[in-house]
C-alpha cells in the first residue's frame, strides 16, 4: 500500500538534484529514497519503527507516532526544501548579540542544543537538496558562536543557535535566552539531544528555559546512526518520562541520523506544517 501511493504521487520527470548541480546525499529526496525496499523505506521515515519491537509491552506506544504524515505529504514539504527561480533558499544573516538579529516576518523555527550534539549537521541534512547553501558544520565543539539565519523562500526562516555547555549557564544569558525571550516570529523550537549520551544537566537546563519562556518545542534525538539500540531505548524512554512531564514539550520525540538520513523527511514534514508551509492531507 505504501509504495503503491508512493509510485502514484512519483510521476515521471519529477526533479532531483544531480552531480552537476551539486552532490547531495543519496537519499536525500523521496524519490531516490523510494528506490529502497520497504522495510529499510519505512525505517528511514519513521525510524522509530525500527525500535519498536524491542519495547517492552508495558511502554505506551501512542506518543511516537502522534505525528504520522503521508508519504504525499512528505513529498509536498520536500518540495519546499527544494530551491527553485521562484523559492530561493540560502544562508540570510548572522549575529552575534540578538540586537543583530534581522528582522523576517515569515514564521520561523530555531535549533538549539549542546555544542557538538549535531545541530548545524541536522541543518546541512536538511537543506541537503539545496546543495549550494553553505552550512558550516564545526570539527571543533563550540564552532557556532554567532546566531545564523537561514530563508527558505518566503515560506519561513530557521536559524542554528550557538552550542551551550562549556560556559553554561552563561551561553545561555548570552545567546539563547534574549532569542526565546524576544523573538515575536517563532514558531517552535527544535531542543536537540544527544542519542549516544542522552539527557545531561545542560538539556534540563535548555528544557526548563523552554517552559519557562512558554515557547513551544520539540526534542531531537541526534546521531541515531552512531548509538547501539540498547543505548538509543534507554535514552529514549529517559527522554520520553521527561518530555511526559513538561507542559510545552510536543509529546513525540523524533529520531534523526544527518549521516544516513532517517527521520530527516519526517522532521522536514513537521517543519513545513508548524510554519504553515503544507496543510496536512487525511492519514
Ligand atoms: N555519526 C554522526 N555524527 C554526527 C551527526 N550529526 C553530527 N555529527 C558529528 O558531530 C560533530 C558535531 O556536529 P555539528 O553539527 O557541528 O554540531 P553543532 O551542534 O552544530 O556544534 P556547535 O556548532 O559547536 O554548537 C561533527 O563531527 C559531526 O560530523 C549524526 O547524525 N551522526
Ligand atoms: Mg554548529
Amino acid at each position: 500500500m505504501f509504495c503503491r501511493r508512493l509510485e502514484k504521487w512519483l510521476k515521471p520527470g519529477t526533479r532531483f538534484w544531480t552531480a552537476t548541480q551539486g552532490v547531495a546525499h543519496n537519499l536525500a529526496s523521496i524519490q531516490q529514497a523510494s528506490l529502497l525496499p520497504q522495510t529499510k523505506l519505512q525505517g528511514l521515515l519513521f525510524p522509530f519503527h525500527q525500535l519498536e519491537p524491542h519495547l517492552s509491552s508495558s511502554v505506551d506506544r501512542g506518543n511516537f507516532r502522534l505525528f504520522q504524515p503521508s508519504v504525499e505529504d512528505i513529498a509536498k514539504a520536500e518540495k519546499l526544501f527544494t530551491p527553485s527561480p521562484s523559492h530561493n533558499i540560502d544562508y540570510h544573516t548572522s549575529a552575534v548579540r540578538m540586537d543583530h538579529a534581522p528582522s523576517l516576518n515569515q514564521p520561523e523555527v530555531c535549533f538549539i542544543g549542546r555544542s557538538n550534539v549535531g545541530k548545524s549537521s541536522l541543518i546541512r541534512a536538511l537543506f541537503s537538496l539545496a546543495p549550494k547553501v553553505e552550512v558550516r558544520v564545526s570539527k571543533t565543539p563550540g564552532h557556532t558562536k554567532k546566531i545564523n539565519f537561514y530563508k527558505v523562500g518566503h515560506a519561513f526562516s530557521l536559524v542554528d543557535m550557538p552550542g551551550y555547555g562549556y560556559r553554561a549557564p552563561r551561553d545561555f544569558v548570552e545567546m539563547v535566552e534574549p532569542y526565546l525571550d524576544t523573538r515575536t516570529n517563532l514558531v517552535r523550537t527544535f531542543l536537540l539531544v544527544d542519542g549516544t549520551i542522552g539527557l545531561q544537566k545542560v538539556d534540563m537546563i535548555a528544557l526548563e528555559m523552554c517552559e519557562e519562556y512558554r515557547r513551544p518545542y520539540v526534542v531531537v534525538l541526534t546521531k541515531i546512526d552512531k548509538s547501539r539500540q540498547g543505548v538509543l531505548l534507554t535514552n529514549l524512554l529517559q527522554l520520553q518520562e521527561m518530555i511526559s512531564k513538561a507542559d510545552g514539550c510536543f509529546p513525540q520525540p523524533f529520531l534523526i541520523s544527518s549521516v544516513n538520513f532517517s527521520g530527516i523527511h519526517l522532521l522536514r514534514c513537521f517543519i513545513a506544517h508548524v510554519t504553515g508551509g503544507i496543510h496536512l492531507g487525511e492519514t
